[in-house]
């Protein structure tokens, strides 16, 4: 099954200038396709109404919508997956919930996370953080650029292909040496929502991912 992967995944956070569907909005019509609410103070009722109403708009526009954390309220509303956390659902009761087509995403710090996950059929790994970002609470320790190279390299020697996505307080400066180092893609919130203009910012993002990820500059890496 071709599951798309997105190479920028939005995450949502709270902002005080900015709801949660205007950030959603912004980063669409910015261009983005991959939208992962995730409402960590809210009511269950809270996040089911914002889950309608911005997986609606996603699918409206061709994005792909992700609900962190809320297996039943994705099953409920046919969203197009979930992203589980180490202290969430594991993703292969998640799987008898929402089916083979429904992506399935999980969170991971190390390699040995990345073979439990592999091993429970996620579709897509977050591996993070990159760096210390305030927007995650009880964060794990925080990776740099050598801790994805030593586990992107762990990866490669076991044979696991899964697209990996960096998350943790990334800014495009990040970008070259996360695709360098082989990460699939790259996962951004405060970068995108404290932005006056998020939709512009999320344009400049998918321009500067284009450039390491054509085929063109693979060729050329690789060399
Ligand atoms: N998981 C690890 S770091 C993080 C999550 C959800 C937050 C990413 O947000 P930001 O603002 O891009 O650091
Ligand atoms: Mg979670």
């Amino acid at each position: 099954m071709n599951k798309n992967i997105a190479r920028l995944q939005f995450i949502t956070s709270p902002a005080d200038q900015i709801s949660y569907q205007q950030q959603i909005e912004s980063y669409v019509l910015g261009g983005g396709n991959w939208v992962q609410l995730r409402m960590k103070e809210e009511s269950v009722e809270q996040i089911e109404a914002e889950a309608r109403r911005a997986f609606v708009y996603c699918m409206e526009h061709g994005a792909a919508f992700i609900l962190n954390d809320h297996v039943e309220i994705a099953a409920r509303l046919g969203a197009d997956g979930v992203h589980l956390g180490k202290n969430d659902m594991k993703p292969d009761e998640a799987r008898e919930i929402l089916g083979p087509t429904a992506i399935i995403g999980g969170t991971a710090n190390t390699f040995e996370d990345i073979r439990r996950l592999v091993a429970q059929g996620v579709d897509y790994i977050g591996l993070g953080p990159f760096r210390f970002t305030s927007t995650k609470k009880n964060l794990s320790p925080v990776l740099g650029l050598e801790g994805y190279q030593s586990i992107i390299k762990a990866c490669d020697e076991a044979g696991i292909t899964i697209p990996i996505v960096a998350i943790g307080g990334l800014t495009p400066d990040d970008f070259k040496g996360l695709f360098e180092a082989g990460l699939h893609g790259v996962a951004v919130s405060s970068y995108i929502t404290n932005n006056e203009q998020p939709g512009a910012v999320t344009l400049e993002l998918l321009e500067q991912i284009g450039r390491y990820t054509s085929a063109g500059w693979k060729r050329i890496f690789k060399k």
